[in-house]
Protein backbone atom coordinates (compact mmCIF):
# COMPACT_ATOMS: atom_id res chain seq x y z
CA UNK A 1 0.00 0.00 0.00
CA UNK A 2 2.71 2.43 0.76
CA UNK A 3 4.37 1.29 -2.43
CA UNK A 4 1.02 2.29 -4.39
CA UNK A 5 0.75 6.00 -2.50
CA UNK A 6 4.33 6.42 -2.65
CA UNK A 7 4.48 5.88 -6.66
CA UNK A 8 0.78 8.03 -6.82
CA UNK A 9 2.54 10.71 -5.38
CA UNK A 10 5.32 10.32 -7.58
CA UNK A 11 3.25 10.43 -10.74
CA UNK A 12 1.42 13.35 -9.72
CA UNK A 13 4.44 15.16 -8.79
CA UNK A 14 6.24 14.28 -12.18
CA UNK A 15 2.49 15.49 -14.16
CA UNK A 16 3.46 18.75 -11.88
CA UNK A 17 6.89 18.68 -12.86
CA UNK A 18 6.68 18.23 -16.10
CA UNK A 19 4.49 22.14 -16.18
CA UNK A 20 7.39 24.21 -16.39
CA UNK A 21 8.97 21.95 -19.34
CA UNK A 22 6.32 22.33 -21.64
CA UNK A 23 5.36 26.08 -20.61
CA UNK A 24 8.89 26.82 -21.26
CA UNK A 25 8.85 24.41 -24.90
CA UNK A 26 5.85 27.14 -25.49
CA UNK A 27 8.63 29.84 -25.33
CA UNK A 28 10.81 28.82 -28.06
CA UNK A 29 9.93 28.25 -31.77
CA UNK A 30 11.70 27.31 -34.61
CA UNK A 31 11.34 28.12 -38.60
CA UNK A 32 12.76 26.30 -40.87
CA UNK A 33 13.72 28.60 -43.79
CA UNK A 34 12.84 27.04 -47.31
CA UNK A 35 13.60 29.35 -51.09
CA UNK A 36 10.94 30.88 -52.49
CA UNK A 37 11.64 32.25 -56.12
CA UNK A 38 13.91 29.34 -56.47
CA UNK A 39 16.51 31.57 -54.74
CA UNK A 40 18.63 28.50 -53.26
CA UNK A 41 17.87 30.30 -50.19
CA UNK A 42 17.83 27.94 -46.77
CA UNK A 43 17.90 28.49 -42.96
CA UNK A 44 16.65 28.29 -39.72
CA UNK A 45 15.15 30.74 -37.21
CA UNK A 46 14.70 30.30 -33.12
CA UNK A 47 12.48 33.01 -31.91
CA UNK A 48 12.39 33.04 -27.90
CA UNK A 49 10.11 34.66 -25.84
CA UNK A 50 11.48 36.21 -22.65
CA UNK A 51 10.32 36.18 -19.28
CA UNK A 52 10.18 40.03 -19.51
CA UNK A 53 8.13 39.99 -22.45
CA UNK A 54 11.11 40.39 -25.18
CA UNK A 55 11.77 38.66 -28.03
CA UNK A 56 14.79 37.28 -28.80
CA UNK A 57 15.93 36.58 -32.98
CA UNK A 58 18.08 34.40 -34.00
CA UNK A 59 18.62 33.45 -37.63
CA UNK A 60 21.00 31.79 -39.88
CA UNK A 61 20.19 31.64 -43.55
CA UNK A 62 22.34 31.15 -46.81
CA UNK A 63 22.27 31.18 -50.76
CA UNK A 64 20.93 34.85 -50.36
CA UNK A 65 22.36 37.45 -53.09
CA UNK A 66 25.99 38.32 -51.73
CA UNK A 67 26.67 42.02 -50.68
CA UNK A 68 23.40 43.29 -50.26
CA UNK A 69 20.86 43.93 -47.76
CA UNK A 70 17.42 41.41 -46.83
CA UNK A 71 14.50 43.15 -45.57
CA UNK A 72 13.12 40.31 -43.26
CA UNK A 73 10.10 40.41 -41.39
CA UNK A 74 8.05 38.43 -38.73
CA UNK A 75 4.29 37.68 -40.91
CA UNK A 76 1.05 36.94 -39.42
CA UNK A 77 -1.75 35.69 -41.07
CA UNK A 78 -5.03 37.61 -40.62
CA UNK A 79 -7.26 35.24 -41.41
CA UNK A 80 -5.86 31.95 -39.67
CA UNK A 81 -5.48 28.11 -40.53
CA UNK A 82 -2.60 29.53 -43.41
CA UNK A 83 0.36 27.42 -41.85
CA UNK A 84 2.27 27.82 -45.64
CA UNK A 85 5.03 29.40 -47.32
CA UNK A 86 3.95 30.84 -50.91
CA UNK A 87 5.37 28.14 -54.07
CA UNK A 88 4.50 29.02 -57.22
CA UNK A 89 0.87 28.43 -57.00
CA UNK A 90 0.55 31.76 -55.83
CA UNK A 91 2.38 33.35 -59.02
CA UNK A 92 -1.50 35.08 -59.86
CA UNK A 93 -0.25 36.87 -62.77
CA UNK A 94 2.28 33.78 -63.96
CA UNK A 95 5.35 36.13 -64.81
CA UNK A 96 7.64 33.52 -63.03
CA UNK A 97 7.64 35.39 -59.37
CA UNK A 98 6.02 35.38 -56.32
CA UNK A 99 5.87 38.63 -55.34
CA UNK A 100 5.30 39.61 -51.85
CA UNK A 101 1.86 40.79 -52.69
CA UNK A 102 1.07 37.07 -54.21
CA UNK A 103 3.20 35.68 -51.23
CA UNK A 104 0.70 37.67 -48.55
CA UNK A 105 -2.03 35.20 -49.25
CA UNK A 106 0.40 32.27 -47.16
CA UNK A 107 2.32 34.02 -44.76
CA UNK A 108 0.07 37.36 -44.05
CA UNK A 109 0.96 40.70 -43.96
CA UNK A 110 4.06 42.14 -42.10
CA UNK A 111 3.91 42.12 -38.42
CA UNK A 112 7.21 42.64 -37.20
CA UNK A 113 10.13 44.18 -39.56
CA UNK A 114 13.21 42.42 -38.00
CA UNK A 115 15.76 45.18 -38.37
CA UNK A 116 19.37 45.17 -36.60
CA UNK A 117 19.16 48.41 -34.88
CA UNK A 118 16.27 51.34 -34.08
CA UNK A 119 12.52 51.06 -34.68
CA UNK A 120 10.88 47.63 -35.78
CA UNK A 121 7.58 49.33 -36.45
CA UNK A 122 4.91 47.56 -39.32
CA UNK A 123 5.82 50.50 -41.50
CA UNK A 124 7.48 50.87 -44.47
CA UNK A 125 10.48 52.75 -43.12
CA UNK A 126 11.13 50.29 -40.75
CA UNK A 127 10.01 47.41 -42.84
CA UNK A 128 11.94 48.68 -45.91
CA UNK A 129 15.21 49.60 -44.51
CA UNK A 130 17.97 49.37 -46.35
CA UNK A 131 20.40 50.70 -44.03
CA UNK A 132 18.97 48.66 -41.19
CA UNK A 133 18.39 45.18 -42.86
CA UNK A 134 20.81 42.38 -42.62
CA UNK A 135 23.32 42.11 -45.64
CA UNK A 136 24.65 38.96 -46.57
CA UNK A 137 28.09 38.15 -46.55
CA UNK A 138 30.18 37.65 -49.61
CA UNK A 139 29.19 33.59 -50.00
CA UNK A 140 25.60 34.59 -49.45
CA UNK A 141 25.45 33.96 -45.47
CA UNK A 142 23.28 35.91 -43.01
CA UNK A 143 23.81 35.97 -39.23
CA UNK A 144 21.36 37.43 -37.71
CA UNK A 145 20.49 37.74 -33.55
CA UNK A 146 18.73 40.47 -32.41
CA UNK A 147 17.33 40.87 -28.91
CA UNK A 148 13.86 43.16 -28.58
CA UNK A 149 13.60 45.14 -25.34
CA UNK A 150 9.48 44.23 -24.35
CA UNK A 151 8.73 47.81 -25.46
CA UNK A 152 9.45 47.62 -28.83
CA UNK A 153 7.24 43.50 -29.19
CA UNK A 154 3.96 44.36 -31.03
CA UNK A 155 1.16 43.49 -28.57
CA UNK A 156 -0.32 40.03 -29.44
CA UNK A 157 3.22 39.18 -31.37
CA UNK A 158 4.24 36.72 -28.26
CA UNK A 159 0.77 35.14 -28.09
CA UNK A 160 0.70 34.27 -31.92
CA UNK A 161 4.41 33.27 -31.85
CA UNK A 162 3.50 29.86 -33.17
CA UNK A 163 1.27 31.23 -35.84
CA UNK A 164 4.12 33.28 -37.29
CA UNK A 165 6.29 33.48 -40.77
CA UNK A 166 9.70 34.25 -41.06
CA UNK A 167 10.13 35.93 -44.05
CA UNK A 168 13.21 36.82 -45.74
CA UNK A 169 13.33 38.74 -49.06
CA UNK A 170 15.73 39.93 -51.54
CA UNK A 171 16.62 37.91 -54.65
CA UNK A 172 18.28 38.40 -57.76
CA UNK A 173 16.69 37.97 -61.31
CA UNK A 174 18.88 38.20 -63.42
CA UNK A 175 21.74 37.57 -61.98
CA UNK A 176 24.17 40.93 -61.86
CA UNK A 177 24.83 40.81 -58.48
CA UNK A 178 22.66 43.33 -57.23
CA UNK A 179 19.23 44.87 -57.05
CA UNK A 180 17.78 46.77 -59.79
CA UNK A 181 14.84 47.59 -61.75
CA UNK A 182 15.93 46.39 -65.53
CA UNK A 183 15.31 42.79 -63.52
CA UNK A 184 11.51 42.88 -62.82
CA UNK A 185 10.42 46.59 -62.45
CA UNK A 186 9.86 48.37 -59.69
CA UNK A 187 8.18 47.11 -56.29
CA UNK A 188 4.57 47.79 -56.37
CA UNK A 189 4.64 46.77 -52.64
CA UNK A 190 6.72 49.15 -51.79
CA UNK A 191 5.20 51.36 -53.88
CA UNK A 192 1.51 51.38 -52.46
CA UNK A 193 3.11 51.97 -49.29
CA UNK A 194 5.05 55.25 -51.16
CA UNK A 195 8.35 54.69 -51.04
CA UNK A 196 8.90 54.49 -54.96
CA UNK A 197 11.67 53.71 -56.73
CA UNK A 198 12.24 50.08 -54.72
CA UNK A 199 13.09 46.97 -56.96
CA UNK A 200 10.47 44.29 -56.97
CA UNK A 201 13.79 41.77 -56.91
CA UNK A 202 14.29 43.77 -52.83
CA UNK A 203 10.74 42.74 -52.11
CA UNK A 204 9.89 39.32 -53.18
CA UNK A 205 10.18 36.73 -51.17
CA UNK A 206 13.60 34.74 -51.19
CA UNK A 207 13.12 32.45 -48.30
CA UNK A 208 9.92 31.67 -45.72
CA UNK A 209 9.54 29.26 -42.74
CA UNK A 210 6.66 28.43 -41.39
CA UNK A 211 7.01 28.25 -37.15
CA UNK A 212 6.87 24.80 -35.28
CA UNK A 213 6.79 24.82 -31.58
CA UNK A 214 4.77 23.36 -28.81
CA UNK A 215 2.39 25.82 -29.61
CA UNK A 216 2.35 24.98 -33.34
CA UNK A 217 1.30 21.67 -32.37
CA UNK A 218 -2.78 22.82 -32.19
CA UNK A 219 -2.84 24.69 -35.05
CA UNK A 220 -5.49 27.62 -34.59
CA UNK A 221 -8.25 27.75 -37.43
CA UNK A 222 -10.55 30.25 -37.72
CA UNK A 223 -10.83 33.93 -36.89
CA UNK A 224 -7.16 34.68 -36.01
CA UNK A 225 -6.21 38.20 -35.98
CA UNK A 226 -2.93 39.72 -36.24
CA UNK A 227 -2.99 42.10 -33.96
CA UNK A 228 -4.32 41.20 -30.87
CA UNK A 229 -6.70 38.80 -30.63
CA UNK A 230 -7.04 36.29 -27.58
CA UNK A 231 -4.70 33.21 -27.90
CA UNK A 232 -6.20 30.23 -27.80
CA UNK A 233 -3.51 27.91 -27.67
CA UNK A 234 -1.55 29.50 -24.80
CA UNK A 235 -5.11 28.08 -22.65
CA UNK A 236 -3.94 24.54 -23.14
CA UNK A 237 -0.97 24.83 -20.46
CA UNK A 238 -3.08 26.32 -18.03
CA UNK A 239 -5.84 23.61 -18.04
CA UNK A 240 -3.03 21.21 -17.66
CA UNK A 241 -1.82 22.75 -14.39
CA UNK A 242 -5.67 22.47 -13.58
CA UNK A 243 -5.55 18.86 -14.02
CA UNK A 244 -2.89 18.01 -12.67
CA UNK A 245 -3.85 19.86 -9.72
CA UNK A 246 -7.02 17.96 -9.42
CA UNK A 247 -4.59 14.69 -9.64
CA UNK A 248 -2.79 15.49 -6.96
CA UNK A 249 -5.22 16.71 -4.61
CA UNK A 250 -6.67 13.13 -6.20
CA UNK A 251 -3.74 11.24 -4.97
CA UNK A 252 -3.45 12.99 -1.60
CA UNK A 253 -6.90 12.04 -1.04
CA UNK A 254 -6.38 8.23 -1.78
CA UNK A 255 -2.88 8.62 -0.06
CA UNK A 256 -4.67 9.55 3.30
CA UNK A 257 -7.35 7.04 3.28
CA UNK A 258 -4.62 4.27 2.40
CA UNK A 259 -2.63 5.75 4.65
CA UNK A 260 -4.02 3.69 8.37
CA UNK A 261 -3.83 0.46 6.92
CA UNK A 262 -0.49 1.01 5.65
CA UNK A 263 0.60 1.83 9.21
CA UNK A 264 -1.17 -1.32 10.18
CA UNK A 265 0.38 -3.59 7.89
CA UNK A 266 3.57 -2.10 8.31
CA UNK A 267 5.20 -1.87 11.57
CU1 LIG B 1 8.45 40.28 -45.17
Amino acid sequence: MTKLRNSLILAAASALLCLPMSAAADTTVTAKLVEVNDSGASGTATLTALPDGGLKVVIHSEGMVPGVFHPQHLHGTDHGGHFMCPTMKNDSDGDGYITNEEGTGEYGTIFFPLTTRGGATPTPKDALAADRMPVADAEGRINYERTFPAEMVPEGLIEHLSTLHVVQHGIDANNNGKYDLDALGVSTFAENLGKTGVPEEVTNPAACGVVQGAGAAGKVSGGLETGGAPAPELKAPLAAAGAALLLLSAVFAVAAAVRPRGHRNGR
